[in-house]
């Protein structure tokens, strides 16, 4: 047995993304549909540009299945890139801001933007979404369920009472409401003015960001450790978020609204319940967003994470020539308008990835069965304390 991670491998127009997922447990049944929904969904939402009419995300499973459940092998994915043209694509002379152009051929002693482009691109986003489609299903057998959604985007937020009812609601009405969204939103109000937002970003050549919370619900209370600070959950969360390209700020429950505020309107009161499904200990509220000490509570995890806008923009922006010295607009092809809602299921798949990571560090086994058991006895020492 390993403890859960993953890699990935891949250029934005090579052949392929690759990507190995290592230490799930043998014996899980997997839907692999499920992982090409996922693809699907991460390629949709309102504003994306061109590349997203090229490519058609399909998932290949090379090894670690069989007959549809887990071998505990590692689990090698492949998605191949329709635009493979990597060998066929200029070397840009003009470094693009917000990209990691400049500062990658400044590590790499190089004026070859595309060396550092190829990688640095969000595409790679696409692998990570994959192989959390197949993590997250260890979690979903457990009954613990990832969902992301759009809470702002260009400064127009939704109507938060909408995302509380969403909530409020089952699981089935809620991912149908996201659904029916272009922007991936749970305000049925909020699609309209977006895209009119959206429409006049794109006639000015311009684009924007947005904010995305991911929520978990079904969490053990116990995930995560206090021990030290890489083992919070907090920060394995908050890293795993960062990770994406163009997230600029996450925040955990009140988030920066918890520094404005007395103690006494932070705190989530103790209460003794009755029975619940995690013991007869409950929380009043949940202000700490489901996470104290960098431990699970078991009240539903709350995160959110802003996006900065795209940083290519068909207006121009300002850069230098390689070759010349001199200043000029960065050369423009193609970009998205906004991927927040893209974005949003990548947020997703990070804390899929992580919280799987965390479950088979406090469940571990090298089968299902092993895992379900430890699990079990989770629940009953909770239900005795
Ligand atoms: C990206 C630039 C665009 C995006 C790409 C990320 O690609 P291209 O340079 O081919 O137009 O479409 O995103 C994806 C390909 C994807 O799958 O999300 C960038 O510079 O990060």
């Amino acid at each position: 047995m390993s403890r859960l991670s993953w890699t990935t491998a891949g250029e934005s127009h090579g052949k392929a993304l690759v990507g190995v997922l290592s230490g799930l447990p043998a014996g899980l049944a997997l839907a692999l549909e499920r992982v090409d929904g996922e693809l699907e969904r991460r390629q949709g939402g309102y504003g994306r540009g061109g590349r997203m009419k090229i490519e058609r995300d399909r998932a290949a499973i090379l090894s670690g299945v069989r007959a549809g459940r887990t071998l505990g092998s590692p689990i090698a994915l492949e998605i191949v890139n329709r635009d493979a043209t990597i060998e066929a694509l200029p070397v840009p002379r003009d470094p693009r801001p917000g990209h990691a152009d400049l500062s990658g051929c400044q590590k790499l002693w190089m004026r070859d933007p595309r060396a550092v482009l190829e990688r640095a691109s969000a595409r790679e986003t696409a692998m990570r979404v994959a192989l959390a489609g197949v993590a997250r299903q260890l979690l979903e057998h457990f009954g613990i369920e990832i969902f992301a959604h759009v809470v702002e985007l260009g400064g127009l937020a939704v109507d938060e009472a909408r995302v509380g009812e969403a909530f409020a609601a089952s699981g089935g009405e809620r991912a149908a409401r996201r659904a029916a969204s272009a922007f991936f939103a749970l305000d049925p109000q909020a699609d309209e003015p977006l895209r009119q937002r959206v429409d006049a970003a794109r006639q000015a050549g311009d684009s924007l960001g947005g904010v995305f919370e991911v929520r978990a619900l079904g969490l053990p209370p116990g995930l995560g450790s206090y021990h030290s600070g890489p083992e919070r959950l907090t920060s394995r969360l908050g890293a795993a978020l960062l990770s994406i390209p163009a997230i600029k700020a996450v925040a955990f429950g009140l988030g920066f609204e918890a520094a404005r505020l007395p103690g006494s309107k932070v705190q989530d009161p103790i209460v003794a319940r009755g029975p619940g499904p995690w013991g007869r200990f409950g929380r009043a509220s949940n202000h700490a967003g489901g996470l104290e000490g960098g431990v699970t509570t078991g009240e539903p995890l709350v995160v959110r994470a802003a996006m900065k806008p795209i940083p290519t923009l068909r207006q121009g922006v300002a850069t230098v020539d390689f070759e010349t010295g001199e200043e000029r607009l960065a050369t423009y092809q193609r970009s998205d308008v906004t991927s927040v809602p893209a974005a949003s299921v990548v947020g997703e798949a990070m804390v899929a990835l992580e919280l799987a990571a965390a479950f088979l560090e406090r469940f571990s086994g090298d089968a299902l069965a092993q895992v379900e058991a430890a699990f079990e006895a989770h629940r009953e020492a909770l239900r005795r304390l």
